[in-house]
């Protein structure tokens, strides 16, 4: 039998680890120690968008304007104050049903990979003892346009060697939703991404997965 996807590439953050609520944290800091107002609704926008250009979304809300120079520093802090959040990330911070659902694609012979903006995945998939799992990574150290791009799922495409139709992503965020149907594939949405109307699918959980692919 055909199988509709040979792949399932996977975002990282907020699909496969909580470390969503990692980044909150570490904005809410930077952005406390900087007088600037942060909230869940802004969190809401950095979901799956580079570093450097969800601090310029925080920064909308700043009373001055800061140097490149300066906005190099918050970041560094930024990234400072995340990695130290990290250091407490162990495989016990799986999201509900990942472990299960990945060695049930791979006993039916379905390739896995990761996609992700982020430039701290090598050091989770380590810290979540997941490094070695996947067939591919794709991740922010390997791109130049993050989310909603589709750079970062095409490069895991290839890694592949599988065409971007043979692929489904899984997308807690809508600028991966995005990206993923930019570049030709299909996008089954979990979380806040469930609201994209550009999603193929909705996952009320991420085992739902073994009844599309
Ligand atoms: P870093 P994903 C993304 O990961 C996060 O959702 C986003 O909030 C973050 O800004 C981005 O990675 C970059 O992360 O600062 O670690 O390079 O959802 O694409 O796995
Ligand atoms: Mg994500």
């Amino acid at each position: 039998m055909k199988r509709r996807y040979q792949a399932v590439i996977f975002d990282l953050d907020g699909v496969i680890v909580s470390t969503d609520r990692y980044h909150f944290q570490a904005w809410s800091e930077l952005a406390e120690q900087e007088g600037i107002e942060f909230n869940e609704q802004i969190n809401h926008r950095l979901r799956g968008v580079s570093r450097m250009e969800s601090l310029e979304i925080i920064l909308e809300k700043a009373s001055r304007r800061y140097t490149e120079a300066e906005k190099r520093e918050l970041a560094e802090r930024k990234n400072e104050m995340y990695r130290s959040l990290l250091a407490q990330l162990t495989e016990s911070d799986l999201l509900p049903g990942v472990a299960q659902t990945l060695a049930a694609l791979r006993e039916r012979g379905i390739k896995i990979a990761i996609g992700s903006s982020s430039k701290n995945a090598p050091v989770i998939l380590e810290r979540i003892g997941l490094a070695e799992r996947f067939d591919a990574v794709a991740d922010g150290n390997g791109i130049v346009s993050s989310k909603p791009d589709p750079e970062v799922f095409l490069l895991a495409a290839s890694k592949l060697a599988l065409p971007p139709e043979a692929c489904l992503v899984v997308e807690d965020a809508e600028a991966g939703v995005v990206a993923a149907k930019r570049g030709g594939m299909a996008a089954a949405a979990v979380g806040e991404a469930r609201s994209c109307k550009d999603a193929d699918y909705r996952l009320e959980s991420i085992d739902q997965l073994l009844s599309i692919v």
